[in-house]
């Protein structure tokens, strides 16, 4: 029989409550990989009152020291990097190259906040009145909650956690159903560093009944969710009713503009890989191509040829370009949206339908798969979640800008053009947290921030040089070394009146 999971708690596994189990499955071939206790309400509790007895420890440790830690699991996960890049593969089924990919983004972050553990810069600033010293200070938040998506188990779990510890958090996570054995391993990898107890917890189980706990549980000081618009609505709407951080990272309806000066070759590699990396099962996969009527043509039929030929398959194979969507669910709801697409008037340029049959028998397979749509369609405005790319005809720069903006999302963005001027006026105009210039939508570096504006989130930017805003409160110091009462405000203007009187 596959192995049972608990909940981890007190730096161990322990059995948990719930009496119900579930089973986390191989997307490629429906193999059952491990179960995992379906938590209940009272395991949120045993976790946070650990994440509560381990936050004592933790945010007493000096960050430096917090920081050697983080860099020690950073090497374990170097040192695991196979074994879990190639069961992000098996759990998740993004392709081998996108695993060991997304475990070196793990790595890479545990080793840039390790070095946030010597900085956490706070401000100094005069006062208005003398002998007295003015500062601020990083202090962490508290136990924080994670609530974490499947289509990146290791390096969004790695974000959140990563930022909460370095800033002095213990954190209780809670993983997506689909892959809650990545989220364990991570942990345990994690956890072998040699953290205190009970600053690392994991709970599973449904956003239902361990999500909403964990939510709206007075030892839970930071809520941190990566997921869905309707799912996020939920986690916001909780958190605020008591008034609890929230930080959300949502959709995305990412757009790649192909200006007409654009080299297509180029653009033809970045299309492949940004709308059909990770089955487009990113927030950041490019799901609009916005193509300028003066190449629309020429680009779509290269496209459509180089489409034709890509490989789906088991993602652990070798050639192997795409792997299965997450769930049978997903499958439907992405077959879904090309009916809808058709019905809307759009043109299947390529794929279209699942992929059924032989080595896809068992799996949730669809193909690669391309519509010729208007601005406005459902399926263009919609995120899919899936290998479907939308391509929109555009005339000018200024109806691309238009086009691009005209959804509700704003998280990743791309242009290809070589014209300078235009590239930079993208930059500008472009409403969404991030944007290339000749590089697809997809693929952004550790060490900047990552987030996007108007329904892809709130409550700030992770990773990147902001990643610890979201764990730390700001803490203004005064210091009033005079040896007398000084009244802000008030003896300053007094002051400052006899000081002008004497010259
Ligand atoms: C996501 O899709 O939720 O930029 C995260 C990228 C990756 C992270 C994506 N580094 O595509």
């Amino acid at each position: 029989m596959e192995k049972e999971y608990g909940i981890f708690v007190k730096g161990d596994w322990e059995k948990g409550s719930g009496k119900e189990y579930f089973e986390t499955v191989n997307p490629t071939n429906g193999d059952v990989l491990a179960r995992f206790v379906k938590g209940t309400a009272e395991d949120v509790d045993t976790a946070v009152k650990s994440a509560m007895d381990g936050f004592r420890v933790w945010s007493e440790v000096p960050a430096p020291m917090r920081g050697e830690l983080l860099l020690e699991a950073a090497l374990n996960l170097q040192k695991h990097k196979n074994e879990l890049g190639t069961l992000v593969s098996k759990e998740m089924g993004k392709i081998l190259p996108e695993g060991l990919g997304e475990v070196q983004e793990a790595i890479d972050f545990f080793k840039y906040i390790a070095g946030e553990g010597r900085r956490m810069f706070g401000e100094t600033t005069p006062s208005e009145l003398p002998d007295k010293f003015n500062m601020t200070v990083r202090l962490p938040k508290g136990p924080a909650g994670l609530i974490t998506p499947w289509n990146f188990p290791v390096s969004i779990p790695s974000w959140k956690m990563g930022a909460a510890l370095i800033s002095g958090c213990s954190v209780v996570l809670k993983p997506a159903t689909d892959t809650p054995l990545c989220a364990a391993r991570f942990v345990e990898i994690v956890n072998d560093a040699g953290f205190p107890p009970g600053v690392i917890n994991l709970v599973t189980g449904s956003g239902s009944e361990v999500g909403t706990a964990l939510i709206n549980h007075p030892g839970i000081r930071a809520v941190s969710f990566t997921g869905g618009v309707a799912t996020g609505r939920e986690v916001y709407t909780q958190g605020a009713r008591r008034l609890v951080q929230v930080h959300l990272e949502l959709g995305g309806k990412n757009p790649v503009i192909a200006m007409d000066d654009a080299n297509l070759e180029l653009v033809l590699d970045g299309v492949l890989f940004g709308a059909f990396g990770t089955a487009g099962q990113r927030c950041t996969a490019t799901s609009r191509l916005i193509l300028h009527n003066k190449i629309y043509e020429r680009f779509l039929d290269m496209l459509a040829s180089r489409v034709e030929k890509m490989k789906v398959g088991n993602p652990l194979e070798e050639g192997v370009e795409m792997g299965p969507v997450i769930n049978s669910r997903a499958k439907e709801s992405i077959l879904n949206y090309i009916k809808i697409g058709k019905h809307e008037g759009g043109t299947v340029v390529t794929g279209g339908a699942a992929l059924e049959g032989g080595i896809y028998s068992k799996g949730n397979f669809i193909q690669p798969t391309i519509i010729e749509t208007k601005h406005g369609s459902v399926i263009s405005t919609e995120e899919i979640f899936g290998p479907v790319l939308s391509v929109i005809r555009v005339s000018s720069f200024e109806e691309a800008m238009s086009v691009a903006n005209g959804v509700q999302y704003g998280l990743s963005s791309s242009i290809y053009t070589k014209n300078i001027n235009l590239a930079f006026k993208a930059i500008r105009m472009l409403e969404a947290g991030i944007t290339y210039i000749n590089a697809p939508t997809i693929g952004a570096e550790i060490h900047l921030p990552f987030g996007g504006v108007k329904k892809t989130g709130t409550g700030g930017r992770e990773a990147g040089s902001s990643a610890i805003e979201e764990f730390t409160e700001i803490k203004s110091v005064f210091i009033d070394y005079s040896d007398t009462l000084q009244k802000a405000q008030i003896d300053t203007d007094k002051r400052f009146r006899e000081k002008l009187s004497q010259t």
